[in-house]
């Protein structure tokens, strides 16, 4: 067992997982990759982190960080070559205001909308609706820059796209019939970036008798 490399709990399709996946390959670090089922969470992710969600990361000392945006400013702040970390207060404070939406009401009406039976009483347009108010403020900031805060890609283009994909996800055809140019524009080039090619990787699920498997950026 490799004691001195950080271990994520992650599951493939997860935009939080994503998101965790991305910073920690962003950051160079190679990580022990663990792949789980939501539907079947093994006792050493419950263990560390009983709130039950993924990401968990495991850090050599024994620290748990089982919040994606957390893991993200972890991994960045061990290593940030490609300076997705906002590097003034402004683009901080305006970047983590499009997380926060994001996670907060987007996240609410992505799920009523893509997983309408699972509630009682949605109706899924409705939701797709309010989802697509936050998208178009999306597209519009994207129509002024290629990125959502700041002249560069970073933390809020990161942290946020995996939701967007989800968003798409649930009805491609009527995603792409949008009037979104930016929006599209900026998706398709993150989704056919490199590095979402490696965070995507298919990997067996873990079992504790497994030999640990090192991700290594390449
Ligand atoms: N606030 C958490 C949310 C993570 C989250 O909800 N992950 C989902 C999967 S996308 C999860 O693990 N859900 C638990 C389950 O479905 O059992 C974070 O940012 O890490």
């Amino acid at each position: 067992m490799s004691v001195s490399l950080p271990i994520l709990y992650s599951f493939r399709r997860c935009p939080y997982a994503m998101r965790a996946r991305l910073a920690l390959v962003a950051s160079g670090m190679p990580f022990i990759w663990r792949e789980i089922l939501l539907r079947d969470k093994p006792a050493e992710m419950l263990e560390k982190s009983p709130k039950g969600t993924v990401p968990v990361l495991v850090l050599p000392d024994g620290a748990v960080i089982d919040e994606s945006l957390d893991v993200m400013l972890w991994a960045l702040s061990q290593g940030d070559p490609l300076g997705w970390l906002p590097d003034n207060d402004l683009l901080r404070r305006d970047s983590y205001a499009l997380i926060e939406r994001n996670d907060g009401p987007f996240k609410h009406h992505l799920d009523r909308y893509k997983y309408a039976s699972r509630y009682e009483d949605v109706d899924g347009e409705t939701h797709r609706t309010e989802g697509m108010v936050v998208l178009k403020d999306l597209d519009s900031r994207l129509a002024v820059s290629p990125f959502l805060a700041g002249d560069e890609i970073g933390l809020a283009d990161m942290a946020i796209f995996p939701f967007v994909r989800q968003f798409r996800v649930a009805d491609i055809a009527w995603f792409d019939a949008q009037a979104l140019p930016h929006l599209h524009r900026w998706l398709s080039d993150r989704l056919e970036s490199d590095l979402f090619a490696q965070i995507m990787v298919k990997r067996p699920v873990w079992a504790p008798e497994d030999e640990d498997w090192i991700f290594e950026a390449g």
